[in-house]
């Protein structure tokens, strides 16, 4: 590692500053902003430099393998290099290294901060190695195997015996591979009787995943990452794939179309200052943005009439609603001039191949789904569906969000199929030779009312697989106090130490990336292939192993016999996914998707198409019995808690650098990450806003909502609007603030907006 290297934290760079002119701190803190965003392509030019992925000698046949990165949708091919064995097997040792793969189609040779420093983060301290299980004084104490299944089918058992057998839930995961999370539904609901069970994707894609369902008929994003570079005109919406997906951020500079980027973002993130035009809207106006641009588009005659006549439905009654959109109405409510929204309705006019791309900035809000409609409707009339470089595009966020919402057995059948539809039922009992009457007939609760139903005292036990709630969900405090309630708290995860992990009753150790096998959807709807490359340690175990444990310990595991090891389980998932417009039945094996660097959904076994990168809907058909799209639309809302009188500050919350995964637990583990960082909480606050309120560059203040107050360090940035705060969700502080409101469609959290205040005084 090299000594020279300096931190990226924003102390450094703003302690030079004084907060006269806003001129100079503007051009600091965007130096500082271009400098995360550049960084990923500093890296790959000079790895060395930043400490990464000392190379390795050469890519030898026998010494290397290659596995799909485990952090984000991306999903990017590494090449994993294996030291020999203690006998001298060829590559018997285990993983030693890595670096990113040039002929993946994902990432063509590039890599991330967090996928060069995949391996490091495994060999922590405070990895889960044993069963832990609390004893008669509230402290975890290790437990052999046999000491820990039996406890959890006991307690479990207890609590369904007691108060029936919906009062225990499970919260799964888009962070496991497709196999472990369809084992896991499987066992949970056929086997263990359970109704009830989530995943982390609700904070995350509920959205996107509602609002396709709704409009196209399936939840099915369209595009591939050749899109990024075949565009002309790419808009970004609540999104800074900069630093959360910096590999499809790559793909974007390459696009050879001398691109029109608009990024809408309230902040001037590091994605807005790289595009042509930003636009800095208000938090929760993209709504009315996107119907006032429609209404532009349909006053002036720009639409494409063949492909509404012929792939959609509802088109006259959008027509007709988004009249009251005026460029005068939607200037008020966005904030941004009649001018501007003018000029981007041009600018988007002149171009031939205008694709919309969206994230959390869109999902997470009490407006989600129609908000994401409000750009699928846009799309739609331009007819901007199933040909290169279009399209109304979700990002996803976790490595495996995709197959998570095909796949976990939570909201939705296996396969993307409805669990009140009795001929789904049918067809699924059918396909795993479960009894019929072991698939529950109606939906889970959705991840809230899971947390409301344990308030109520419905729900007494809890099983949390892979996700860490304690820090991650929205208004964290109550949670704290919900999940205390809770009879019986299994967390099964890597590490003992996450939040949710310490206040567990019982800690089950998990295998992570690089310790087992499985399969794994991106965003762009490609399956890629996870490697064991390395031995879990202690007794830690592959999720897939645990559930099988479990389904024989708790005397369901004649259900799944046939589940023998992932690749057999991709198999009973190539079956369930046959038919379904996610087909996948014609992959042969693990290794065709080895050969074939990853197999986009659908690839039917009859027909497949054999392109690498693939979108959907050139022919124009959507999934809707009548083949077409539909327009959906509402009037907006008002924020569910707007800033004002003594809260006058709208916080906003999200991603604060490329090298910092979520809650935390796998990134801080590595040394080199760390140093790219701020290591404690900061919140950006406006120059003019931190100048009023006499708070200068660095000094510790007090950040407060209605339901708490944390002390973190001022970021004095132009970035954040006046009137914007912004805090990353990598510290635990952040949620302690967060105002539990969700999308009434997709009950999505509300993360992106709620009223807050600022105090100079940090005591
Ligand atoms: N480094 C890193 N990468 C990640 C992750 C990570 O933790 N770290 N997480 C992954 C996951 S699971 C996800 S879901 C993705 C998330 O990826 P992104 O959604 O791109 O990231 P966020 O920072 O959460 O939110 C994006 C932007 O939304 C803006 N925003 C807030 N409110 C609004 C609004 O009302 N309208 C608009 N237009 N914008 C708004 C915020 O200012 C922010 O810049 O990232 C993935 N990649
Ligand atoms: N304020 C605010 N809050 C947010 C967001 C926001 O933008 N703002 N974003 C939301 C979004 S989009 C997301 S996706 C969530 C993420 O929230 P979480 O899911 O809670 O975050 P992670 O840190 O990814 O948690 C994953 C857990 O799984 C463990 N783990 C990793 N791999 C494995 C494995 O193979 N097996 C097992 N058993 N465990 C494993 C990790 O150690 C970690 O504890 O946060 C949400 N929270
Ligand atoms: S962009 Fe995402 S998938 Fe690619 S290396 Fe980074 S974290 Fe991994
Ligand atoms: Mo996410």
């Amino acid at each position: 590692m090299s000594s020279s290297f300096e931190p990226l934290k924003p102390s450094r760079v703003l302690a030079d500053l004084t907060p006269e002119g806003d001129g100079l701190i503007g051009k600091a803190t965007g130096m500082l902003r271009a400098k995360t965003g550049r960084l990923t392509r500093e890296l790959l030019r000079e790895p060395g430099r930043f400490g990464l992925g000392q190379l390795p000698v050469v890519n030898q046949p026998d010494r290397t393998t290659t596995a799909v990165c485990g952090y984000c949708s991306t999903g990017c091919g590494l090449n994993i290099h294996l030291q020999d064995g203690p006998n001298g097997e060829p590559g018997g040792g285990g993983a030693v290294n890595l670096t990113p793969t040039t002929e993946y189609p994902v990432n063509l040779g590039m890599a991330c901060p967090k996928g060069w420093e995949a391996l490091a983060v495994l060999d922590a301290p405070d990895r889960a190695v044993a069963p832990l299980l609390k004893d008669g004084h509230g402290k975890q104490k290790p437990v052999n195997w046999d000491q820990a299944l039996d406890t959890f089918r006991d307690r479990f058992q207890a609590i369904q015996k007691e108060h029936g057998a919906e009062s225990v839930a499970f919260l799964s995961t888009g962070q496991i591979p497709t196999e472990e999370m369809a084992l896991l539904g499987a066992v949970a609901k056929f086997g263990m009787g359970l109704v009830h069970g989530d995943g982390n994707t609700r904070q995350c894609m509920a959205t996107a995943a509602v609002a396709y369902k709704q409009s196209v008929g399936f939840d099915a994003p369209p595009y591939t990452y050749a899109d990024f570079e075949e565009s002309d005109c790419l808009i970004f919406v609540g999104a800074n794939p900069c630093l959360a997906h910096p590999i499809m951020w790559e793909r974007v500079m390459r696009n050879k179309q001398k691109p029109e980027i608009l990024v809408l973002d309230p902040r001037a993130t590091e994605t807005a200052m790289n595009a042509t035009l930003h636009l800095p809207a208000k938090p929760k106006s993209d709504q009315s943005f996107f119907y006032g641009l429609a209404n532009y588009f349909i006053q002036n005659g720009w639409v494409d009439r063949d492909f509404v006549a012929n792939h959609t439905a509802g088109f006259e009654e959008y027509a007709r609603f988004v009249e009251a959109f005026t460029f005068e109405r939607v200037s008020k409510e966005t904030g941004l001039p009649a001018e501007t929204l003018r000029d981007a309705a041009l600018r988007i006019r002149a171009r031939e191949r205008v694709s919309a791309w969206w994230t959390m900035g869109v999902n997470q809000s009490h407006q989600g789904t129609r908000t994401a409609q409000a750009i699928i409707n846009f799309q739609l009339l331009t007819g901007s569906f199933g040909k290169p470089g279009t399209g109304a595009n979700s990002i996803t966020g976790q490595c495996n969000a995709m197959g998570s919402r095909l796949f976990s057995n939570t909201t939705g059948l296996l396969g993307g199929r409805d669990f009140k539809k009795a001929a789904d039922r049918a067809a699924v009992a059918g396909m795993l030779n479960v009894p019929e009457e072991r698939i529950p007939d109606r939906d889970s609760l959705a991840y809230p009312e899971i947390i409301e139903g344990i308030l109520k005292g419905k729900i007494r036990g809890l099983w949390v697989i892979a996700t860490n709630p304690a820090h991650s969900w929205i208004n964290r405090n109550q949670l704290d106090d919900v999940l205390s309630r809770l009879d019986f708290l299994v967390v099964q995860d890597m590490y003992h130490s996450t939040e949710t992990a310490k206040i567990a009753d019982l800690v089950l150790p998990a295998a992570g990336w690089g310790e087992k096998d499985g399969t794994v959807i991106n965003s762009e709807r490609r399956i890629g292939l996870l490697k064991k490359v390395r031995k879990a340690p202690g007794q830690a175990l592959a999720d897939f192993s645990i559930f099988k444990l479990i389904a024989d310990r708790w005397g369901c595991g004649e259900l799944f016999e046939e589940w023998t090891d992932p690749e057999a389980a991709f198999h009973i998932l190539k079956r369930l996914s046959a038919g379904m417009p996610c087909d996948f039945s014609g992959i042969r094996d693990y290794r065709h998707l080895d050969e074939a660097g990853g197999v986009q959904w659908p690839y039917p076994a009859e027909g497949a198409d054999p392109a690498v990168e693939r979108r959907l809907f050139a022919d124009g058909r959507f999934y809707h019995a009548d083949g077409r799209a539909k327009f959906l639309f509402e009037e907006p809302r008002p924020l569910p808690e707007a800033a004002g009188g003594k809260y006058p500050f709208t916080l906003l919350t999200g991603r604060g650098s490329a090298s910092q995964w979520h809650t935390q637990t796998r990134t801080s583990k590595s040394a080199v990450l760390r140093k790219l960082y701020p290591d404690s909480v900061y919140v950006e606050v406006h120059v003019r806003d931190a100048r009023r309120l006499q708070i200068a560059p660095e000094q510790t203040v007090r950040v407060e909502s209605q339901r708490g107050s944390i002390r973190a360090k001022a970021f004095v940035t132009n970035g954040v609007p006046e009137g914007c705060l912004f805090l990353p969700m990598h510290y635990p502080e952040t949620n302690q603030l967060t105002d539990g409101q969700f999308d009434p469609y997709s009950r999505q959290p509300a993360y992106k907006a709620c009223a807050a205040r600022l105090l100079a005084d940090a005591n």
